[in-house]
Parts: C-alpha cells; structure tokens; sequence
C-alpha cells in the first residue's frame, strides 16, 4: 500500500471534521520535525496513522488493546486514551506498518510517557498546536513550540491534566510521567 492508498484508507474511516485534524497534524509535525531535527518522513508517516482508530466502537478499540497485550492497564482509564494503543496496533496488523519509532510515536500520542522520544514528542505536540485546534491556552502552546519543544509539550500535559481535574476524571500515570520527566530535562 502506497501512501496515497493509506491516507485514503484511513480518511474513510473518520469524519471529515476528524480528516482535517490529521491533515493538521502532518503539516504542524513536518514543520516541527525540521525545526528540532527529527525525521520528517517518520513524523509525517506518524501523523497519518495517529488517529486512524479514534472512531472505532469502544469494543473494537478494547480488542486491539487486549490483543497487542502491551499495557492492558490502559483499559482501566478514560476510553479516549485507547485510540492511540489501538491505532498502532492496527498500523501493524492491518497496513504492514513495522518502524517501532513511528509505531512508538502512534501508540503514545496521547498519553505521553517518560522518555519520550524526539518524534514522539513531535507528534505529540503536532497534535495539540495544529492550526484546527482551539483551547485555553493554545496560543501559548504555540509560542512556546516556536523555540522550546519540551516547555510546549509540558504546557500542552497541563492543560490536560488540569481539564481531567475539572471533570473530575482519572489521570493515567503514563501522563504524569511524561510531564514530570520534561520539566526534569528542561531545568
Ligand atoms: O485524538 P485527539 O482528539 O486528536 O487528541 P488526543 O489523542 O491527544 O486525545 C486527547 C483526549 O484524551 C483528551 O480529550 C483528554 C483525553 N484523556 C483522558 N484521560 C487522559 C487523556 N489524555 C491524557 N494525555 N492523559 C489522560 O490521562
Ligand atoms: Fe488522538
Ligand atoms: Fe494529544
Ligand atoms: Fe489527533
């Protein structure tokens, strides 16, 4: 499958709406990919995939995340953190995909962890500052990712954190790691 058939295959599995949002990403992730010098045919590749399974039924994303068996735990939080695990292993199982950066890069798109990589944290922050995305605080996500990749990305985790205290909502410990391990790199 070349790229043109993967991107197609994956657009007519959203809505529209969802389409442009990854259209965004794969733009705001080459762009970021240069600036901080990871590889921009992984970060674009990457941001294809991201959100492939993001309107799967839950049942489906569950199966995926079982069948994998990387981190079943996952399943004991917020459902929306279960596209990003069931999306890189879709990107296995259904389109051949085998670079573990770029699977990496998928499956922790959401969450974050500690040790992000370089492209993990590209994507990752792609998907928070794409031009389509609008929240308190996006702007300053953006400004901060003109220079600083890390303090963007911890700004990007707060805003999550802080949305899930608001509704009250469980906070995966992946992501909490994620932040606390980028503060600690970035002083
Ligand atoms: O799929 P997208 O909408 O593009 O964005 P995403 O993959 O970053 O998903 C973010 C959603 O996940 C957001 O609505 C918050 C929700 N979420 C629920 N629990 C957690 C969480 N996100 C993180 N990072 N950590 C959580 O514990
Ligand atoms: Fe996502
Ligand atoms: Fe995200
Ligand atoms: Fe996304």
């Amino acid at each position: 499958m070349d790229k043109q058939q993967l991107m197609a295959s994956i657009r007519s599995g959203m809505p529209e709406r969802r389409w442009q949002h990854v259209q965004g990403v794969i733009d705001t992730s080459i762009v970021l990919a240069e600036r901080f010098g990871a590889d921009p045919v992984k970060a674009e590749l990457a941001a294809i995939l991201h959100d492939l399974a993001k309107f799967w039924p839950v049942e489906r994303m569950q199966e995926y995340v079982r069948e994998e068996g990387v981190d079943l735990a996952v399943l004991d939080y917020d459902k929306e953190l279960w596209h990003a695990p069931a999306g890189a292993w879709a990107a296995v199982k259904d389109y051949g995909i085998d670079d573990p950066e770029v699977l990496d890069a998928v499956r922790y798109h959401t969450s974050g962890r500690a040790g992000m990589t370089l492209l993990e944290r590209v994507v990752c922050l792609a998907d928070y500052m794409e031009p389509g995305r609008e929240f308190p605080g996006v702007d300053r996500i953006r400004e901060l990712a003109d220079s600083d990749l890390d303090a963007a990305l911890v700004a990007g985790f707060d805003s999550t954190i802080r949305f899930l205290l608001e509704k009250g909502k469980r906070i995966y410990p992946l992501t909490v790691a994620a932040r606390n391990d980028l503060i600690r790199t970035t002083t």
